[in-house]
């Protein structure tokens, strides 16, 4: 046995090509009939014998396609074009001694998708979970005796203050709540509402609120609006920053957490992102008589916060300032609050229609579309712009920006490892890459399609679904509970305390990181140093392997909006 597999090994090497295992890399998840499938093989020559066998039986041999080298490793791939499988079922593949299967169908989406939403409820703060299986828990963190932190004291409310904020999601693998990325996350969410609203309109994520008259998503997203309402300081309408520990917590389940929680200094970037969010949710909630209250409430607060920014302009986040106590948990510094104006008067001038936000929006204007990030929202932004008929003042340029951008992304696929317009350029990879990089692109790229009326981009879209479902450089699918391989430890403090040996379902990882920021704190040896490899399946990796709202906000504008191509596909 080890002769031969030495021989082999060493024909291989001869042949010039490396001594790679062999390894199948594709979207593990399933594919729509009409979806391009490729796969990508390792450790195999061009000419290596394929076969295809179809859900009816049928024996077909595709050919390998072309070669792919990888600009990192060098590592030569063979890229397989299936061509379109259009009956449902199973296929069979078998390369190089391999085999897997590819499952082809209506829905693909659909489990993923759903689990991806449902996920916002299995992290939602302040309540017992109770509609949530083996993951139910007890109530933790109820922020009913949260203390105002001296920098965020004023003469209304000195240091030490007691007051209650109660409710929203944790942010990520750990348990404060951060008014920036909350935001943020809603904001994304609402985009992709805005031009899906008959889907949300029916999808049901199994939560407490599902028989009352708004749609699960709207509920969802109002359980961190109304945290995110108490975050505003009700004397200046300036909002705090973050609610905190001053240190994180251990890897402990929510209810054995008993480190005091504060509010921290208000910040000119939380502050906008908090306006922009209560602007849209405002708007969104308006046909509902299950919160009547709330889009004036929210209407006032965002009009407060926009001007407690427009006077503070330069109150920018400085975590290090911090004592009494000294606060070391998430920062979400950002030292430009451009992009923030920006989104915020966008979306108050949607709102309130006043001249005064127009010409706020203006002044703040993009140069160019940047995809969504929660330290970049002008593209939150643009799309308020994009979406409205009547919003006409400035939709040309950011239409352009953003069919710029796209043009730009799609462009070197052909010849990528991966067919894929994700995974080609070295800051492709990096903290939260899978959602910043990958999902938001795909996201941007069906949000221009749909503007255009075309089906250009979606192809792309899907390539990217592809990889972050498998057909990449490590074989993992990157949603845990999906795919064959998938992240088993992820830093998720809820997964890692509750004595259920699989992590919480429909959580997107951060993915490949070369930074590798938790090398040393976490005491890592990651398996490799190649951007795309730079991955570790491990509970201590916090830089490649944690889980956060905004990364699955991004996967749920993302596969939902897949999964809702299911009704136009057909
Ligand atoms: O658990 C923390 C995670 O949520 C953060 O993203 C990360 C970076 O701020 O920090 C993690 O906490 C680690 C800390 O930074 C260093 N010591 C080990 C902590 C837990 O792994
Ligand atoms: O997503 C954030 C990433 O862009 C930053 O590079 C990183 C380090 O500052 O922090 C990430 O956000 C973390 C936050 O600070 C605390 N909760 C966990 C978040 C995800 O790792």
């Amino acid at each position: 046995m080890k002769t031969t597999m030495l021989t082999i090994a060493l024909a291989t090497l001869a042949s010039g090509v490396q001594a790679q295992e062999v390894a199948i890399r594709r979207n593990q998840v399933g594919c729509y009939p009409e979806q391009e499938k490729v796969v990508v093989v390792e450790g195999v020559k061009p000419s290596a014998k394929i076969s295809l066998t179809t859900p009816k039986g049928k024996v077909l041999k595709p050919k390998v396609t072309r070669t792919a080298v990888s600009p990192w490793s060098g590592k030569e791939r063979q890229v397989i074009d299936l061509a379109k499988l259009t009956d449902t079922g199973i296929y069979k593949l078998s390369v190089g001694g391999q085999q897997c299967e590819l499952r082809v169908s209506d829905r693909p989406y659909h489990d993923i998708a759903t689990a991806s939403l449902r996920l916002f409820y299995l992290i939602r703060s302040g309540i017992p979970i109770e509609q949530g299986g083996d993951y139910n828990r007890p109530l933790g963190h109820p922020d009913t005796h949260v203390l105002i932190h001296p920098s965020a004291a004023t003469p209304q409310r000195p240091a030490a203050t007691v007051i209650s904020s109660p409710f929203g999601w944790y942010d990520a693998g750990d348990y404060n709540k951060y008014v920036v990325n909350s935001s943020f996350s809603i904001g994304l969410m609402f985009a992709a509402y805005e031009q899906l609203t008959d889907y949300f309109a029916t999808l049901n994520t199994d939560i407490p609120e599902s028989n009352n008259q708004t749609p699960d998503f709207l509920d969802e997203m109002m359980f961190n609006l109304k945290w995110l309402l108490t975050m505003q300081d009700p004397g200046d309408g300036g909002v705090y920053h973050k609610l905190t520990t001053p240190n994180f917590e251990g890897f402990v389940m929510p209810k054995d957490c008993h480190q005091q929680r504060y509010v921290v200094a208000k910040s000119v970037t939380a502050t906008l992102d908090f306006a922009a969010v209560m602007a849209d949710a405002a708007r969104l909630f308006q046909p509902y008589n299950d919160y009547a209250r709330f889009p004036q409430l929210a209407t006032a607060a965002a009009e407060k916060a926009y001007q407690w920014a427009k006077e503070h302009p330069n109150a920018f986040y400085h975590q290090e300032r911090l004592t009494d106590p000294a606060v070391s948990t998430g920062t979400y510094g950002d030292g430009n609050a451009k992009d923030e104006f920006f989104w915020a008067a966008s979306a108050l001038y949607r709102l309130t229609h006043k001249s005064y936000y127009l010409e706020e929006a203006r002044q703040y204007q993009p140069s160019r579309f940047s995809i969504p990030s929660w330290g970049g929202v002008a593209s939150l932004g643009a799309f308020e712009w994009m979406t409205d008929p009547q919003m006409t003042e400035l939709r040309d340029p950011m239409v352009k920006q953003m069919m710029d951008y796209c043009e730009e992304a799609i462009k070197g696929v052909e010849s990528s490892s991966f067919q894929s317009p994700f995974g080609n350029k070295p800051d492709d990879f990096g903290w939260g890459c899978l959602s910043e990089k990958c999902c938001c692109q795909a996201f941007v790229l069906l949000y221009a399609d749909k503007l255009q009326g075309t089906s250009k981009y979606r192809r792309y879209a899907l390539q990217n679904a592809d990889y972050l479902l498998g057909r990449n450089a490590t074989g993992y699918c990157y949603v845990t509970g999906f795919g064959d391989k998938s992240p088993m430890h992820p830093h998720h403090r809820i997964s890692a305390a509750d004595n259920v040996e699989a992590p919480f379902p429909g959580m997107l990882v951060g993915g490949p990181n070369p930074g590798q920021q938790d090398k040393s704190s976490g005491n890592l040896t990651y398996p490799s140093n190649y951007p795309d490899e730079s991955y570790l399946d491990v509970e201590e990796s916090y830089a490649s392997n944690e889980i956060a709202i905004n990364w699955n906000a991004s996967s749920v504008a993302f596969l939902c909006w897949l999964d809702a191509l299911a009704t136009t596909l057909q």
